[in-house]
């Protein structure tokens, strides 16, 4: 069975940590999972191009994620980072550990050297060894892009990177618009609407609807390439008992104006969605769209065994649903 999935970061991750296993359990592999990143969340600190969500999905399913953060890596040190401050060097409100550094190192000197993102992001993926696992991780374009976030402030209008709002200003201050650079010039990267249009099965596991899968939908001809496959659609939703699981999806939904529930969630993807997973405490309120496959099974991803049972849900239902 081949697999294709949009991610972002922690959610995405560990879903897709618990697909990986689930489908290691089934005797009739091997089953390859594409994967098809956001790279909105990219930013430039220190002179280096940083890939959060490419990062969370290469240190989660390489097995050296700080686990309790679920983004960076497991028994980090600061070092570098505390020299910068020492020097007056900003921003020091987004953490980069010596360990992290050392990717975005790599990842800036071969961009320089002329390496394309996927070229890139390939490399990095064989370190952590996730061809062995029958993975593929594809950024979703070439193209540098960045989410910013137009913020609603009074009487004048300004914007600031994603990650400044959403970690410096723990996006408390309303967001007008997300407004994502250079997706105007981009084109989706190599193989990404392929593996949509040729998948068995396509999934979008719980991520961020708005800034993650939102944005991945943006990249030119994604959302053709979902409405056009052959393959069913199944999505898990990030929202449940009536807020996001972790983070700030709802200050996003609401920017939209979208309800903050896996009603509103699933609203945004009808157009191409198939079948739906809500939490089973989510059933008895679940009110739509009409005509969605949609199925309530327990959706906190509290270890690898619950994330693995989620991910046997969605690939059940997609089965089902072929
Ligand atoms: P980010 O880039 O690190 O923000 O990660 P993603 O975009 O991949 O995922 C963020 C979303 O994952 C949030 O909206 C959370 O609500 C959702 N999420 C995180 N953990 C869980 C979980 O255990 N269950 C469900 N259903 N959603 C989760
Ligand atoms: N998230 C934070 O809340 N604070 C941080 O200092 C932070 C640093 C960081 C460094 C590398 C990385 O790959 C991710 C990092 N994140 C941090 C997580 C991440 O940027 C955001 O949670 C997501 O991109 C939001 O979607
Ligand atoms: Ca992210």
């Amino acid at each position: 069975m081949r697999i294709t999935a949009l991610a972002g970061g922690v959610g995405g991750a560990r879903f897709l940590r618990g697909l990986r296993s689930h489908l290691d359990r089934l005797d009739d592999g091997p089953h390859e999972i594409t994967i098809v990143a956001n790279t909105g969340d990219d930013i430039t600190l220190f002179g280096l191009r940083v890939s959060p969500d490419v990062d969370t999905l290469l240190y989660t399913l390489g097995g050296d994620i700080h686990e309790g953060q679920g983004w960076g890596r497991a028994n980090e040190s600061f070092t570098l980072q505390g020299e910068l401050a020492a020097y007056g060097v900003e921003p020091q409100w987004f953490g980069l550990g010596d360990k992290d550094l050392g990717t975005h190192v790599a990842r800036s000197m071969w961009l320089a050297q002329g390496s394309t993102p996927s070229e890139v992001t390939a490399r990095l993926a064989t370190r952590w060894g996730l061809p062995d696992q029958h993975v593929r991780l594809l950024p979703m374009t070439d193209a540098f892009v960045e989410t910013h976030v137009v913020l609603d402030d009074g009487d004048e209008q300004r914007a600031v990177h994603f990650q400044e709002w959403w970690i410096r200003l723990r996006a408390a201050v309303p967001a007008q618009r997300f407004v994502v650079a250079g997706l105007d010039r981009a084109a989706a990267a190599p193989g990404v609407l392929e593996a949509i249009r040729t998948a068995d099965l396509v999934i979008l596991p719980p991520s961020n609807p708005v800034v993650s899968i939102g944005i991945i939908l943006l990249v030119p001809g994604v959302r053709d390439a979902l409405r056009g496959t052959a393959a069913p659609v199944v999505g898990v939703s990030p929202i449940v008992g009536g807020g996001p699981v972790r983070g700030h999806a709802d200050a996003c939904l609401a920017t939209l104006g979208v309800e903050v529930s896996p009603s509103g969630v699933a609203g945004l993807y009808r157009d191409f969605l198939d079948g739906w997973l809500i939490d089973s405490g989510d059933a008895e309120s679940f009110g739509g769209p009409a005509g969605l496959t949609t199925e309530a099974v327990p959706l906190l991803m509290k270890d690898l065994p619950t994330a693995e049972a989620m991910a046997a849900a969605a690939v059940d239902l997609g089965l089902r649903l072929r």
